[in-house]
């Protein structure tokens, strides 16, 4: 056991949810380090419990720990209190696996799912001890790279991050650790400047920025000759032959989605015009029924857990539901394993997916119809109609559900013609759903609202100049 590994024992009686930094869980890969191995620690600027409920790094880490020449372990925001325990004992932010800071690492990725987690980010930089600003790092800090939704738009974080992936990392990440093998070794700008041809990859560094007189930012030239004037996001054709997690990692405590979850689709063709994901993740690319209920089947006989989480970003649009719905009750119904929604659209919710998802335990449903009138959801390309909304929340509560929760969004700030009396209609809506579903059982139903501010999420970087970015967000 090395020093540091026993530094850290000591600390865990110290903190609350010690589970969250033992690196012991179902399923962990140990890899022993190999010299040539390139090394990544995948990071999510987050607390485990919602750290360790996203898809896309379980992906990354079995996609690299498949290859003999890599390994991936993984780190997540430490709490509060470790947090202050590691300041004070000058104990460096470390990979859950092998306990080693994470500095040692060759690349040390950061999934940016959400803008509020950038702070988590320079924050956990600073705990490792790694230099916050990209020019300050030195030939032996390890390569920080970044990717998620939020790098559509890189450039707020383009001091801090030496090379952003633009898409999805599937493939990237494999192209990336070999090119990274060949390279090792050079100056570091040597790598970057050789990297950064890679599809969908985008080095800060590479670039000059230029601004308007008006102090704006206009645009960026690449310094040299070989750098690509326009980084295309990349993105893999087909989830069908996409590897999944073959051995899901089962954590020791609870984490936000305590469940095998399967990632149905990627991409949805709604276009609301807010959204930021329904154009970044296009075009839209569904899993076969065979193919899923094979993941689910392998995922729950692995891991012991008693409900798969159908996850994308619309998964009531998903082509063939209502069939997976059948096959997944027909396969796991006898075991008691449930199926569950995330977040769906009213429109698509019907008597079928509500009467198949109930055949099993009755998991929550959300619905995000974002605005409380039918007008301003018209105007943001959200096309329900109030008849809709109602009719799935009655639809739900009339077979059995007691809450629903529903989502919806302010500002940043009202659309022209925007009354008063709209902007409250959110919470009228969800008086409205419980008083217009099941009237003779009142009591027993309720809806949870749920407001959050709109992001503006701007464009015109290199990147965002990219075809994925077919139409430019509204808000
Ligand atoms: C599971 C999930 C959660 C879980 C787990 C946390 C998480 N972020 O995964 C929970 C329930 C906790 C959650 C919470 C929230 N979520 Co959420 N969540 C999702 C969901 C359904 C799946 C994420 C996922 O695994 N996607 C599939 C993978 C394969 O895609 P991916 O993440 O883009 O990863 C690929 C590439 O981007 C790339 N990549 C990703 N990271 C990295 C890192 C490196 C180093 C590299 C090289 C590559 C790489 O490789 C991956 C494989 O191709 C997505 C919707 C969706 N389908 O994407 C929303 C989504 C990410 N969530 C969203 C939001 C808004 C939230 C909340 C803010 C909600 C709230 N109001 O509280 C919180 C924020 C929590 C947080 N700090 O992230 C938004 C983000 C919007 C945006 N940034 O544009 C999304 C896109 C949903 C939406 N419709 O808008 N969420
Ligand atoms: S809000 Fe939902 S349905 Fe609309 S585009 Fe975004 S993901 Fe699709």
């Amino acid at each position: 056991m090395s020093d540091l590994s026993r530094q850290i024992d000591a600390l865990l009686p110290l903190v609350t949810k010690p589970s969250r930094y033992l690196g012991n869980e179902f399923h962990v890969v140990h890899k022993t380090p190999e010299p040539g191995m390139v090394q990544w620690c995948l990071l999510m600027p987050e607390v485990y419990e919602i750290g360790m409920s996203h898809w896309g790094l379980k992906v990354l880490y079995e996609v690299l720990n498949r290859r003999p020449d890599a390994l991936a372990e993984r780190s997540y925001a430490p709490w509060f209190d470790m947090e202050a325990q590691l300041r004070r004992h000058q104990i460096p932010l470390f990979a859950l696996e092998s306990r080693r800071p994470l500095s040692a690492f060759d690349f040390v990725g950061f999934s940016l799912q959400y803008e509020l987690t950038y702070t988590n980010l320079l924050n956990c930089l600073d705990l490792a001890g790694i230099p916050l600003r990209s020019e300050d790092r030195r030939e032996e800090d390890p390569l920080i790279i970044a990717g998620g939704p939020c790098v559509s738009n890189p450039e707020p974080l383009s001091d801090f991050i030496d090379l952003f992936l633009i898409g999805d990392g599937e493939e990237a990440v494999q192209i990336l650790t070999h090119a990274y093998k060949l390279l090792r070794g050079r100056p570091r700008r040597e790598i970057l400047r050789e990297l950064c041809k890679i599809e969908g990859i985008y080095v800060p560094s590479m670039y000059e920025a230029s601004y308007g007189p008006d102090g704006l930012f206009a645009g960026i030239r690449p310094l040299f000759p070989d750098v690509p004037a326009r980084v295309r996001r990349t993105f893999i054709t087909n989830l069908d032959d996409a590897p999944v997690p073959e051995t899901p990692v089962v954590p020791l405590q609870d984490i936000v989605q305590n469940r095998l979850t399967v990632e149905v689709v990627r991409g949805c063709t709604q276009g609301c015009r807010f959204c930021q994901a329904g154009y970044l993740y296009r075009p839209i690319r569904e899993r076969s029924i065979e193919k899923l209920l094979e993941i689910a089947d392998n995922g729950i006989r692995k891991s012991g857990w008693d409900e798969v989480g159908l996850v994308s970003l619309s998964t009531a649009d998903y082509t063939q539901l209502e069939p997976l719905a059948d096959v997944m009750n027909a396969r796991f119904g006898r075991d008691q394993v449930a199926i569950s929604l995330p977040s769906l659209r009213a429109d698509s919710f019907g008597v079928g997916i509500a009467d198949r998802v109930k055949e099993t335990k009755k998991t929550g449903f959300t619905f995000a119809p974002e605005a409380g009138s039918e007008r301003l959801r018209l105007a943001m390309n959200k096309i329900i109609t109030d008849e809709e909304f109602f009719s799935a929340a009655r639809i739900a509560y009339e077979r059995g559900w007691k809450l629903i929760k529903m989502y919806f969004m302010v500002g940043p700030r009202p659309r022209p013609g925007t009354t008063s009396r709209e902007s409250c209609a959110s919470s009228t809506a969800c008086a409205r759903s419980d008083a217009s579903t099941a009237p003779d059982d009142r009591s027993t139903l309720r809806s949870a609202p749920s407001c959050r501010r709109a992001i503006p999420r701007c464009s015109g970087t290199a990147s965002s100049r990219s075809p994925h970015c077919g139409r430019r967000s509204s808000s």
